[in-house]
C-alpha cells in the first residue's frame, strides 16, 4: 500500500526559517520519520512537494491509480485553491489535511480552510507530529 504526502509552498523552507511558528526540524526530516513508521506498518509512503498550485493540482489529479490515500498540507493554498480542493474531490483518495500551526491562532485569513471539507479529517497546531497522526488516521480508515 502506498500514501502520498503532499507539502504546499514554502514548505521547503522548513528548519532554516521562523522555527517559533513552524518548528527547527526540516521537511526532509519530517518525512523521513513518516516514512519510518510507514515501513512499521507495512506502508510506503511517497513525500511530494511543490511551490506551483498547477504541479500540486497535476500531482494529486494522477494519484487514484498509484496511491491508497493521501495526506496534504497545502500551505497557503489551503486558503485560496479551488483548484487544489476539487483535485483532491476528484481523486476519491481519503485525505487528511495537516497544518503544522495552528492557524485559528493566527490571522483571520487563515481561519478557512477550502480544502478540509472534503477531506476526511484535519489535523493542527501540533507541529511536525500532525503527519505522524494523520498517517495513524488514515491507516485506521484504510484499515479499519
Ligand atoms: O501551519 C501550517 O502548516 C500552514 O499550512 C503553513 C503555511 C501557512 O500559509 C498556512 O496558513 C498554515 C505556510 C508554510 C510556509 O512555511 C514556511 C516555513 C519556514 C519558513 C517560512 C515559511
Amino acid at each position: 500500500m502506498k500514501i502520498l504526502i503532499v507539502n504546499g509552498p514554502n514548505l521547503n523552507l522548513l528548519g532554516t526559517r521562523e522555527p517559533t511558528i513552524y518548528g527547527a526540524d526540516t521537511l526532509d526530516e519530517i518525512m523521513n520519520r513518516v516514512i519510518d513508521i510507514g515501513k512499521t506498518h507495512g506502508v510506503e509512503i511517497v513525500p511530494y512537494q511543490s511551490n506551483i498550485e498547477g504541479e500540486l493540482v497535476s500531482t494529486i489529479g494522477q494519484a487514484r491509480t498509484q496511491y491508497a490515500g493521501i495526506i496534504i498540507n497545502p500551505a497557503a493554498y489551503t486558503h485560496t485553491s479551488v483548484a487544489i480542493r476539487d483535485a483532491i474531490s476528484a481523486s476519491g483518495l481519503p485525505t487528511v489535511e495537516v497544518h503544522l500551526s495552528n492557524t485559528h491562532k493566527r490571522e483571520e485569513f487563515r481561519h478557512v480552510s477550502l480544502t478540509a471539507p472534503v477531506c476526511v479529517g484535519q489535523i493542527m497546531g501540533f507541529g511536525a507530529t500532525g503527519y505522524e497522526l494523520a498517517l495513524l488516521g488514515l491507516l485506521r480508515i484504510l484499515r479499519p
